[in-house]
């Protein structure tokens, strides 16, 4: 049976990077794709889980459900970000397991590196210091997920991959000043301050904090890039537990304020707030070892705001 022609689970399709997943696979021909809504699934209740696998026996599966957000949501629901994150993974991972599917590819996150890692951030740099503490919690179920995968591997020859993305943004975003991440949040703040004639628009912390970005659809096409290129074999026999999926571009909080204040045309004045959190003082990606392979991402982000910007308008402003 062709790849092609296999089962494949979305979980988290309903999201921002879960969608994007499925857009990629029925544009690259996959036609089997299975999805659930929260409402129908909740991936936190193991049971439910299992009898899901044991009744759909997907082939393969894309990990991309989690309970995500900026960093307040992180620093806030401390509690709701480890247990539920530790859950989804816990009970997709042994369920693709115990039902047999031949591949998984679980999706982390940039923040599973120490606070003060060296930069660009090497695969080799896990575990290696401690973590961010506003989003500790996160980080640390994401790292379970890692080593669930990899442990899945090494004890039952499981083909179970992890790709870490960096900071993502695009089409669905979450748009919920308390929630959001950076972007969306600024997309939001000057579209608002531009309607109502305001004079600046606050951004939060030093804005000297350096993120690198990704569009999701970027993403997408990476994470469809590993189903169909990288196996469990040959990134764990080079002591490899994941791969890093970024530009390997960052730029400072205070130049991406600038870049949305120009794609949003807001004439105003940018302030920050300084009581609010920077989190981690950098996080840039080493790629190399994803684009050794063949994937590097398309969209810059002048481009990727832009097109950001239009579906916020289409979407969220109407
Ligand atoms: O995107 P963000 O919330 O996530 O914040 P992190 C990035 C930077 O933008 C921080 C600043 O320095 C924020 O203080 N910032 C400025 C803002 N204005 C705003 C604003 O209005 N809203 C938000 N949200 N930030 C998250 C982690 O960290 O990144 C998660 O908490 C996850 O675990 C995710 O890894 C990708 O990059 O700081």
């Amino acid at each position: 049976m062709s790849l092609l022609d296999k089962k494949i689970y979305v979980a988290g399709s309903t999201g921002m990077v879960g969608s994007s997943v499925c857009r990629e696979l029925r544009r690259r021909g996959y036609e089997r794709l299975l999805s659930t809504r929260s409402t129908e699934l909740d991936l936190v209740d193991q049971a439910s889980v299992d009898k899901y696998f044991f009744r759909e026996r997907p082939q393969i599966v894309v990990l991309a459900a989690a309970k995500v957000g900026g960093i307040l949501a992180n620093n806030t629901f401390r509690g709701e970000f480890i247990y539920n994150n530790l859950m989804i993974e816990a009970n997709v991972i042994n369920s693709a397991f115990r039902h047999g599917a031949e591949k998984l590819i679980f999706l982390g996150s940039s923040c599973i590196y120490p606070k003060m890692a060296e930069q660009p951030m090497r695969e080799e740099a896990l575990l290696t210091g401690p973590l961010e503490f506003t989003n500790e919690p996160y980080a640390i179920a994401k790292i379970a997920g890692i080593k669930l995968c990899e442990s899945y591997f090494r004890q039952y020859g499981c083909n179970f991959i992890s790709a870490m993305p960096t900071n993502l943004y695009g089409e669905r975003d979450n748009f919920d000043l308390n929630t959001s991440h950076v972007i969306p949040a600024l997309i939001r703040k000057f579209h608002e301050a531009k309607f109502a004639n305001a004079s600046e628009v606050t951004v939060w912390g030093t804005g000297q904090p350096r993120r690198e970005f990704l569009y999701v659809d970027d993403l997408a096409e990476a994470v469809v890039f590993m189903l169909e290129n990288v196996d469990a074999v040959g990134l764990y026999e080079k002591g490899i537990s994941h791969l890093n999926i970024g530009s390997g571009e960052d730029m400072t909080i205070g130049e991406l304020a600038e870049k949305i204040r120009s794609v949003v045309g807001f004439q105003g004045s940018i302030g920050f707030d300084t009581s609010k959190p920077d989190g981690t003082p950098r996080k840039l990606m080493d790629v190399r070892r994803i684009q050794g392979l063949g994937w590097k991402h398309k969209t810059g982000i002048d481009e990727g705001l832009r097109l950001a910007y239009s579906w916020f308008l289409e979407n969220i402003a109407r």
